[in-house]
């Protein structure tokens, strides 16, 4: 696959897993999974590729948005869902401190009300300012926000790790955001 075709195509599988599967008629299960056979099948009007392009593409994908069960009949997006599907993360200790990059136009809003999820299941932490900063740059001069992430833990908020590494909750509130 080159690659305009192999970001075209994440950008698509992106949406189909994450957001709306119901464009192309499929159905994913209560942990997010696509059955591989069945989303070939059903991609192949709108947006055709093969197996071995979606391996290319599971292995080789920037952030490692998309996994696959053991037997790779099944594929999942790791995060950034906005329909409703439980990953069955586990909650585990976050570092003490972790990061959020945004931009300036939601600085208001956000001492308002902390961070919320929004359209996600989740608000996104990042690990270090240097991956927040990527975050926040993708809707122009990014800002980023230390989270006392240990602070929040201590007092109760659960966070879970995704598969490819970033850092979810439910919601921060403005009182732990530095
Ligand atoms: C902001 C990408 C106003 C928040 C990235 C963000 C990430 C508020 C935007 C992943 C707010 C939501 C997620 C409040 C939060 N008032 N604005 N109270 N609370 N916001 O895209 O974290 O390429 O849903 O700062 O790399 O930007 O898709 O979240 O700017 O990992 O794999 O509301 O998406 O990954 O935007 O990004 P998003 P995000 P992928």
């Amino acid at each position: 696959m080159d690659k305009n075709r192999t970001k075209g195509t994440s950008k698509f599988l992106s949406y189909i897993l994450r957001h709306n599967p119901g464009a192309i008629g499929l159905q994913l299960d209560e942990a997010g999974w696509a059955d591989v056979q069945e989303l070939l099948q059903k991609s192949a009007n709108e947006n055709p590729f093969t197996f071995d392009d979606l391996v290319e593409i599971v292995d080789t994908n920037d952030k490692k948005r998309f996994a696959f069960n053991d037997d790779k009949s099944k594929i999942r997006a790791s995060q950034g869902h906005s329909i409703e599907i439980d990953l069955q993360l586990v909650p585990v200790t976050p570092p003490e401190f972790l990061y959020h990059g945004t931009v300036d136009k939601f600085m208001a809003s956000i001492r308002a009300q902390g961070l919320i999820k929004g359209n996600r299941q989740h608000v996104h932490l990042s690990v270090d300012r240097q991956t927040a900063t990527n975050v926040g740059s993708r809707r122009g001069a990014p800002v980023v926000l230390s989270i006392r992430s240990g602070d929040m833990f201590r007092d109760g908020h659960a966070f879970y790790l995704s598969a490819n590494g970033v850092w979810l909750t439910d919601a921060v509130p403005s009182t732990y955001i530095d």
